[in-house]
């Protein structure tokens, strides 16, 4: 009795917390997520906002409404003892961490709309709700719980999941989970269990039925080795005499909810739920991607539609699972002292060459390195050797201005300017060759497809010298030839400055202020050759010399 009535209370309570406009239409919803605050941000969780954020903005750029949920995942005994060991009282610890994370993400041009922290009330009590509604549904017992927990990946392993680890600096010998290496503690409890194992038929129809769920795609098959393995009840709880940092299970403040159901909910908590009956897309829901690392796909490819399941709410449609950062080989992480400090990164790049670094080098599907010297050299390569100069030679010439070209060129028939391997082999296609890689959640193939447009007009110029050509033209009127060349080369920076939004939404703004293209002309719907005449005059002064260049040189000691 206590527990329904706790149940009704939750869910009063809650009504009054989530009230959405009514809309026919449900946004685009993407997450990613919610990074514990016990550590520092590293390099990797730049890269997982950025490829988040670039996949929110292109649907942005569609003229589609889209929401984007980050935050951090506070809970749990990895936060209990870091608060513990830094001799502060777990919340101020937490607050201390979240808004680092919340700093990031402003500092590099982050365009989230929420940021979650699982100590929010409005979350706990929606969790609480969850859980009540897991254990109405008989799908929650109490049992006695034996196994090996790992405090570093808060999850439990079975037997076959761990080994005697020897330490070689130290000699100190340990168990460790075989899966990440991360330490784990035997412990013998009583707690309560979620009905996973019910679940597994519907989980391998699911996959079934969803083969492309997962991306890359080879990660559904472990995934459903995994679960065709077997799947053993989940514990749900931990004693609140050793976990007290968490949320309490409602009705026995002896138990507190395990940190990944907790942490999991977020995604729902955030945009509604508890909704009533069919509301579930006003807020967003069901999430069209969840951006995720390797490392924890179990929890979101196999638990996470358990729990959903098991609530009656629809699945995410999309699991986008990307690789890991490496330095000198080996994978970034605290506990060897091998991390980036993205804030430095920023620093010294800025925020769009960072952004651009991340996504054209990035560990899509697999992993990737990280090199200073590599950012470097793509930033001569491409931004200053490439793009900034293709801007230069459209935008700067006295020998011809873009707005005259436009004019003249785009108001004749196509067939007129349109006529030229150039445009046959990239202008023509390449809005729909990013496109369709956006569509396979490929950000890094859909940068190539754009940085190879800029390249093939930089050798479009090259090979069509528009600046010999024009200086036969005496008159000061440039000649329909050149005027051709101009226009193509300007049609190309127009449609990559479009199409570079999403990935460096301050540079991409200057190139197209600099080119004067209209802001209301600047989504996907102008990505194709001559659908634009009003644009050549630019809105910004070019300036003189290194004033106004969208790419400088970068200093010699760099
Ligand atoms: N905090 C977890 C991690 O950083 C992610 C939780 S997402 C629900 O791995």
């Amino acid at each position: 009795l206590p527990l329904g009535c706790r149940g009704c209370q939750i869910r009063s309570h809650l009504k009054r917390h989530f009230s959405f406009q009514s809309s026919p239409e449900k946004p685009y919803y993407i997450t990613t997520p919610i990074f514990y605050v016990n550590a520092a941000p590293h390099v990797g969780h730049l890269f997982t906002i950025v490829i988040t954020d670039i996949l929110k903005r292109w649907q942005e750029l569609q003229g589609k409404k889209a929401l984007f949920l980050t935050g951090t995942d506070e809970h749990g005994l990895k936060v209990q003892r870091a608060a513990a060991k830094a001799g502060v009282d777990p919340k101020s610890f937490c607050d201390k961490g979240a808004a680092i994370f919340k700093e990031l993400a402003k500092k590099a041009e982050i365009s989230n709309d929420y940021f979650i922290r699982t100590t929010d009330k409005d979350h706990s009590d929606a969790v609480q709700y969850a859980w009540f509604m897991l254990q109405e549904k008989g799908l929650i017992y109490a049992s006695k719980h034996e196994g090996w927990y790992s405090v570093t990946d808060e999850a439990f392993y079975p037997r076959s999941g761990v080994q005697l680890y020897l330490d070689p600096p130290t000699g100190r010998k340990m168990m460790t989970s075989i899966e990440t290496g991360g330490e784990v503690e035997w412990s013998s409890e009583l707690n309560y269990h979620f009905r996973l194992s019910a679940f597994r038929e519907p989980l391998l129809q699911f996959y079934k039925d969803n083969p492309t769920w997962i991306s890359p795609e080879h990660r559904m098959n472990d995934v459903v080795q995994a679960v065709k393995g077997g799947l053993e009840d989940l514990s749900v709880s931990r004693p609140t005499e050793r976990l007290s940092w968490g949320i309490r299970v409602p009705g026995d403040e002896t138990q507190t909810i395990y940190v990944w159901l907790d942490a999991l909910l977020n995604y729902t908590t955030k945009v509604g739920y508890p909704w009533q009956p069919g509301d579930e897309h006003l807020g967003g829901w069901p999430a069209d991607c969840h951006v995720i690392g390797k490392d924890i796909v179990r929890f979101h490819c196999i638990y996470w539609p358990a729990f959903l399941m098991a609530l009656g709410l629809p699945l995410p449609k999309k699991i986008l699972s990307h690789g890991h950062w490496t330095l000198g080989g080996s994978k970034m992480s605290k506990s060897t002292g091998k991390v980036v400090d993205p804030f430095h990164a920023i620093d010294r790049f800025g925020p769009d060459v960072m952004r651009f670094f991340l996504a054209y080098d990035a560990a899509l599907p697999g992993d990737s390195s990280y090199d200073n010297a590599r950012i470097i050299t793509r930033y001569n390569d491409i931004l200053y050797g490439k793009l900034g100069n293709l801007v230069s030679r459209v935008t700067r010439s006295q020998r011809w201005n873009v707005r005259g070209a436009v004019q003249r060129v785009g108001n004749l028939p196509a067939e007129e300017w349109a006529d030229s391997r150039f445009y046959n082999n990239s202008l023509d296609s390449v809005a729909a060759k990013v496109e369709a890689a956006f569509e396979e959640c490929d950000p890094r193939k859909a940068l190539h497809i754009i940085v190879d447009l800029v390249r093939g007009t930089n050798t479009f110029l090259q090979d069509s010298k528009p600046w010999e050509k024009a200086l036969s033209y005496a008159s000061g009127e440039p000649g329909d030839e050149v005027d051709r060349i101009v226009y193509l080369a300007a049609e190309s920076l127009r449609m990559s400055g479009i199409m570079l939004q999403p990935y460096m939404p301050k540079k991409a703004t200057i190139l197209l202020d600099q080119l004067g293209v209209e802001p209301s002309r600047r989504t996907f719907q102008y990505c194709r050759p001559g659908v634009d005449l009003e644009y050549g005059v630019p809105m910004v002064d070019l300036g003189k010399g290194k004033q106004g260049v969208l790419f400088p040189p970068l200093a010699s000691n760099e």
